[in-house]
């Protein structure tokens, strides 16, 4: 049986659902800049270069420094209406409780609280706007589950502080942290740092110019010191307080039992993704990562207490991702790469989703086998799901067996490792519960959610929520507690 807390619920990211990018005082943030990548074939941001010319420039490209952001008036940004949670949330927050929602994982948006994120004080009318949102939430028993930085950061940090490189960045970051979890002191108690912390990288998550190796680990170690912080805060403002870190958990196999493959998946893993479940969850860089920062000459500038901080502010549970797994090679004429060099495989033993995702549940159980025995921490699986067009029909149904069948296997295995492994696990949130904009492409037609919501991929459309079959299915599984898949 799953714990008699089981949290079941669902997820969202402001940038993703939010909208209201200009109102209530909200700052632009680097997700503002974004367009819609199935307009552009990728999500490129927009920038002015040193003629004054508007350039478009994709996340990881080469961003010069004395570049800034734009909004350019004739392209689409999906983040700036996204599907207008901010004038829904009421009925929103009303569909989560019909479906018998425990919690709700949502992020705030940091420029909402400080528009350009320098600010001493903070932002009144948006710090209402979550007041409104929490009690909303609390009203039907929903507890908020909250992603404090969900891949955007304030514009301005970016571009005038070149974003995560800059220690000063640290400073302001704690100061938002610090300045919402008294707010919502007694109406929020889980709480998430990093949004899948092992893919921040771009400019849009890390607001860097100029990226190099040397910059991204500095960058990153910023990151990890603010997210210890917030930790160490969070706990003293309130000890009731439940904050986690979020890790994209990217499962790999090895293609062959060639000792070469198992050492290459051993490296990638590490190098991917236990790199920063090791540092959040143990407080120090593990011994893999100090010899390759030796080796690749990389040398991370560190303030006195540094270390101590990173040991005080270890994280209370793991919450993660997880949507698929992936294989890696040796084998020199493999064609596709995961970054980084490393070469992929096709898995025939699994199929795929239209976005060519591998579909894995049994990688879900896996998974949370090899968290809990690494970190003997609470996990929590806080994005899960399946990226597919829906089709609405004449009467307004939306028949998504498709939806169904991805999350009852998942769960199903998710409940193996709970009830025949013993893995500690405190709930489950499947990504976008209410369809909003993919974050890989800015398309609308990249749906997850158990609520259809009207809209395209140029975001016309009536905004209207309809309940798909998943919405009926999902209530079942939840009032009958994980036992009626
Ligand atoms: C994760 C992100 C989410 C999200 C999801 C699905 O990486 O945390 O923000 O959107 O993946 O990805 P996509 O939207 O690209 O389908």
């Amino acid at each position: 049986m799953l714990k008699k807390d089981f949290l079941w619920g669902g997820a969202t990211a402001a940038n993703q659902f939010e909208g209201g990018y200009n109102e209530g005082g909200r700052g632009l943030a680097t997700s503002d800049t974004k367009t819609n990548g199935s307009l552009t074939r990728k999500r490129k941001h927009s920038f002015l270069d040193e003629n004054n010319q508007i350039v478009y420039l994709h996340g990881s490209d080469y961003i010069p420094q004395n570049y800034k952001s734009i909004i350019d008036e004739n392209m689409y940004y999906p983040s700036h209406k996204a599907v207008d949670f901010y004038h829904h949330y009421q009925e929103d927050i009303a569909l989560m409780a019909e479906m018998g929602f425990q919690c709700f994982r949502m992020s705030i948006s940091w420029t909402r609280i400080f528009p350009r994120g320098d600010e001493e004080t903070p932002n009144e009318e948006g710090l209402k706007f979550y007041d409104k949102v929490f009690d909303e939430c609390l009203k039907y028993g929903i507890q908020p589950v909250v992603t404090l930085n969900h891949f955007d950061m304030p514009l301005y940090l970016a571009d005038e502080k070149n974003g995560w490189l800059s220690r000063e960045t640290v400073t302001y970051f704690l100061r938002y942290c610090e300045t919402v979890f008294k707010r919502y002191k007694g109406k929020v108690k889980y709480w998430m740092t990093f949004n899948e912390i092992n893919l921040l990288r771009g400019y849009d998550t890390l607001g860097v110019h100029e990226m190099n190796q040397q910059r991204y680990y500095q960058a990153m170690h910023h990151i990890f010191i603010a997210s210890a912080l917030a930790v160490k805060k969070g706990h003293e403002i309130d000890s009731e307080n439940q904050i986690g870190m979020m890790l994209a958990n990217i499962l790999t196999y090895p293609e062959t039992c060639n000792p070469k493959d198992v050492e290459l998946e051993l490296n990638v893993s590490r190098r991917l993704k236990y790199f920063f479940s090791d540092v959040q969850c143990r407080g120090y860089y593990p011994s893999y990562i100090l010899k390759l920062l030796e080796r690749e000459k990389i040398v991370i500038k560190k303030e006195a207490h540094d270390d101590e901080i990173l040991k005080e502010g270890c994280v209370d549970y793991i919450g993660f991702s997880y949507y698929n797994s992936g294989v890696v090679t040796t084998r020199e004429d493999a064609k596709s790469t995961l970054g980084n060099g490393v070469k992929m495989a096709e898995n025939p033993y699994l199929q795929e989703s239209e976005w060519k995702w591998p579909i894995d549940p049994i990688g879900l159980r896996i998974s949370l086998n090899i968290l809990w025995d690494r970190y003997q921490k609470p996990l929590f699986i806080v994005e899960n799901g399946l990226g597919a067009k829906d089709q609405e029909e004449a009467d307004g149904s939306i028949h998504d067996d498709y939806r169904v069948a991805y999350m009852r296997d998942h769960i199903i295995e998710m409940k193996k490792a709970v009830e025949e492994d013993g893995v500690d696990l405190m709930g489950y949130t499947p990504w976008g519960c209410i369809d909003l904009v993919s974050a890989g492409t800015g398309e609308m037609k990249k749906r997850y959610g158990m609520v259809y919501v009207d809209m395209d991929d140029e975001g016309n459309g009536s905004l209207k929520r309809l309940k798909k079959d998943s919405f009926y299915w999902y209530q079942k599984v939840i009032s009958s507690q994980g036992e009626d898949l």
